[in-house]
């Protein structure tokens, strides 16, 4: 290491104290490795800031050296969008001791939260004042409103209130040169030019770091109706969608697709689980209705409607959830798939959409297309198919070895990619780019999108500090797709 960079280290060292400065290897361990244990890197230090003139300082140091600097929340990126390169010359920027709700107002309906408040205690705090924060996410213990921001996250209640764009209303970050931009101001009509807040929004830390944010509340609810469907196509889940919709209109919060291998991995790895239904079912459908808290519970419209599907011919078997406990066991099974995946084997694991109409099709031609040309793989699709997003995620074939993740996954996510793009869709869809998509990205981005995000990073961060090696592909020629490569024998 060069003096000037161990001065550099000794000045934030001092600067940010004991609990703002480590590089300790025991305590930096877990940070250094993303959540699905695929990415390893190594960073000179770790950085804790607790205030936002902190992170100021942080950041002009790093630009006046040119130093790294990779900003992490709770470290639950599904594309590995908040671990270090291997070389260890980053920083690691952590925003996690930020966690300070600065205020909070029933009456307009807001709260400003530093970056590091974790969404399960934000989703407190509205509660306590009477609204309600409308995302949520399997990670929601852990997962930060800054995390949350950077990646544009959206989750289980986009249906009805969007993703993270919609609901924040304010900005306050540090620019790569140490510039804050103080934009927290929660106003409903802006029109200055450029849109700086949706800039920094799903930027992954690329062009700035988040400190604050005005995040946008509802009113809480009065109830909620939680069912889960048993059914035999994605088509007919989307018809039954559809149906609800016309019958219950803005009521329907959530509608996620599970299908029925999915919930057989989450009943054999996760413990006190069980099968909702009697008997088993190709596709299901986990639903949230909600009411406001001077309407009817949305029991009876729900059952209603659910017996109207059945008489239909859509649905095959359902349940509502009779307690508030039931209910949260229905959301668990739907929460846990990840953490049952992971448990159960490898997976090629794809964050795709396409138009919401498109998507049964989708789903059902890309399944067939996969398992034809793959032998031995099995495709678990789920997810949000109210927004035309699914987790098409591609399982490795019994007794796969342990080179499948690195030689064979890489050619079927060409292969899905394609497809997805064929079908005019997106190869991330909520998960971002990160360093897992960012080379596909560069083959399948369109032109003007790449040139576009290459000026603005080139524009905001000229000597690339912010989260290097995260979401702007590099110019230069692009790998080929991987498509029709060999598998090995
Ligand atoms: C979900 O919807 C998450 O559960 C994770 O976005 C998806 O693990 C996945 O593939
Ligand atoms: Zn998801």
């Amino acid at each position: 290491m060069t003096s000037s960079r161990l001065q550099m280290l000794e000045r934030l060292a001092s600067g940010l104290g004991p609990k703002g400065f480590t590089r300790d290897p025991a305590t930096m361990a877990p940070w250094l490795e993303d959540w699905r244990k695929r990415y390893r890197g190594s960073a000179a230090a770790l950085l804790s800031p607790a205030t936002t003139e902190e992170v100021v300082q942080i950041v002009r140091l790093c630009a006046a050296e040119r130093v790294a600097l990779v900003p992490q929340g709770g470290n639950t990126s599904m594309v590995a969008g908040a671990t270090p390169s291997r070389d260890g010359d980053a920083l690691l920027l952590s925003l996690r001791r930020m966690n300070q709700v600065r205020s909070i107002s029933a009456a307009s309906n807001s709260a400003v939260c530093e970056a590091g408040v974790i969404l399960s205690a934000l989703h407190e705090a509205a509660g306590a004042v009477g609204r309600r924060f409308p995302l949520s996410l399997g990670a929601k213990g852990s997962a930060t409103i800054g995390g949350l921001i950077s990646t544009n996250a959206g989750g289980t209640q986009v249906l009805r209130f969007g993703t993270m764009r919609g609901l924040v209303q304010g900005i306050e970050a540090v620019l790569p040169d140490g510039t804050l931009y103080s934009g927290l101001s929660a106003l409903k009509k802006d029109n200055r030019g450029y849109d700086l807040k949706q800039l920094l929004i799903g930027a992954e830390g690329t062009l700035g770091v988040v400190t604050a944010a005005s995040l946008r509340l509802v009113p809480a609810i009065g109830s909620r109706s939680v069912a889960w469907i048993g059914l035999d196509t994605p088509g007919q889940a989307l018809e039954l969608l559809l149906m609800l919709e016309a019958s219950m209109g803005e009521a329907v919060e959530s509608f996620e697709l599970v299908p029925g291998a999915a919930l057989d991995l989450v009943l054999a790895h996760v413990p006190n689980t069980r099968a909702p239904l009697a008997g088993a079912h190709p596709w299901h459908v986990l639903l949230e209705a909600t009411a406001p808290m001077v309407a009817p519970s949305p029991e009876k419209a729900l059952t209603a409607a659910l017996h109207a599907a059945s008489q239909a011919g859509l649905v095959r078997d359902a349940v509502i959830a009779s307690s508030e406990g039931q209910a949260d066991a229905l959301w668990r099974l739907r929460d846990s798939i990840s953490e049952a995946e992971q448990k159960d084997g490898p997976a090629a694991k794809h964050d795709v959409s396409v138009e919401v109409g498109g998507m049964p099709g989708f789903m059902v031609e890309a399944a067939a297309a996969v398992e034809a040309r793959f032998t031995g793989t099995r495709v678990i699709a789920f997810g949000h198919l109210g927004d035309g997003n699914v987790h098409f995620n591609v399982r490795a074939p019994e007794g796969a070895g342990p080179d499948w993740m690195k030689h064979d996954a890489p050619i079927i996510t060409s292969f899905v990619h394609d497809l997805v793009v064929a079908a005019g869709g997106s190869i991330s869809a909520e998960h971002g780019i990160g360093q897992m998509r960012l080379a596909e990205l560069g083959r399948l981005g369109e032109p003007a999108r790449l040139k576009v995000l290459r000026a603005i990073k080139d524009a905001l961060d000229p000597n690339g500090i912010m989260n290097p090696g995260k979401l702007v592909p590099p110019p230069g020629p692009t790998q080929r797709s991987l498509a029709s490569a060999p598998l090995r024998p």
